[in-house]
């Protein structure tokens, strides 16, 4: 599924409204500002990049957002959303890899809508410390870069101003990796829909290489499907990448995240990446500067590098 000739383009999305902590807009603007574009053309990519989606005109459009129910800043989140799933859609159908730079995780809504139109058969890896498959009735923050598994699966009542994310997305065709942080709600979600997940707990038993050996068996068995790889920062300990939002100890070493990437790149099914959640605003400059070097290098990883 790789494009040929290699061709990718990033989207670049400041935006923080999924959850409650400023600075995560910054991710993207410190991802390309350490150098990830030039970094991408030097693993014989080339890179689309025409500026970061500012989301001005949605925001303006939306007005005061209240609440709906608990949910915080649900018309922006949604709008920003569908913007993104358009442009990650476009750039897919163009025969262009999109590699989405958060921002907070309620983009995957958007990142994951756009691939499954152009590659209804995707399946998704999505690593991370958390589920985010809190629906409208389970989620105790409000925090929407909690819940964008289950709008993607069509889980919960059903909210109009999220009516255009379509339950594209298919329980068996997901699977996780590097969960530790899961609410009791999504504990009885996952259960309940049959949901692969890949607990630290896997990790620590198996080692990360069998880990992901049998989270592709088990949404690729035969190798075949397009993956779309969604990598919340947060999944890594927060010794390797402190400064994130909702950081959680006993998560991937560097080497356990950077294998999943480089594994997913090997299968040669890659066809759409997010790098979310680094929040270049929470820590010291040496955590930040360490923080966005590890997005980096994941996106590197993932995208071909390899260590000899
Ligand atoms: N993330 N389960 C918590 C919530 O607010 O629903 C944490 C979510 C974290 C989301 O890290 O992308
Ligand atoms: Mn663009
Ligand atoms: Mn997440
Ligand atoms: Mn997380």
């Amino acid at each position: 599924f790789l494009p040929s000739p290699k061709s990718l383009a990033i989207v670049g999305c400041p935006f923080s409204g999924g959850q409650p902590r400023p600075g995560v807009d910054q991710g993207p603007i410190h991802l390309v500002e350490a150098g990830l574009p030039k970094q991408l053309e030097e693993l014989g990519w080339k890179v689309h990049f025409d500026g970061h989606h500012m989301f001005e005109d949605v925001s303006a459009a939306v007005g005061a957002d209240e609440p709906i129910g608990l949910l915080k800043n649900p018309r922006r989140v949604s709008k920003v959303c569908q913007s993104v799933a358009k442009v990650v859609g476009d750039h897919a159908k163009n025969g262009q890899l999109p590699v989405t730079l958060g921002g907070d995780h309620s983009l995957a809504m958007g990142t994951i809508s756009g691939t499954l139109e152009k590659y209804p058969d995707a399946c998704v890896i999505w690593v991370d410390a958390h589920a985010d498959i809190n629906t409208a009735e389970t989620t105790d923050t409000g925090n929407i870069h909690g819940m964008p598994v289950a709008f993607l699966l069509g889980l919960g009542s059903k909210i109009d101003e999220f009516a255009w994310v379509k339950p594209v997305l298919k329980p068996h065709r997901l699977v996780y990796i590097g969960l530790r942080d899961v609410d009791a709600g999504e504990k009885r979600i996952l259960r309940e829909n049959n949901i692969k997940a890949f607990s630290m707990h896997e990790v620590d038993k198996y080692g990360i290489g069998r880990v992901v050996e049998m989270a592709l068996d088990h949404v690729n068995p035969k190798r075949d499907l397009p993956i779309h790889l969604s990598f919340d920062v947060d999944a890594l300990d927060p010794t390797v990448a402190p400064s994130t939002g909702t950081p959680v100890r006993g998560g991937l070493t560097f080497r356990e995240g950077h294998y999943i990437c480089e594994s997913i790149y090997e299968t040669g099914c890659l066809v759409a990446l997010d790098i979310m959640e680094v929040n270049p605003s929470l820590r010291d400059a040496e955590s930040v500067k360490q923080t966005v070097a590890v997005g980096c290098s994941l996106a590197r990883s993932a995208l071909g590098e390899t260590l000899l």
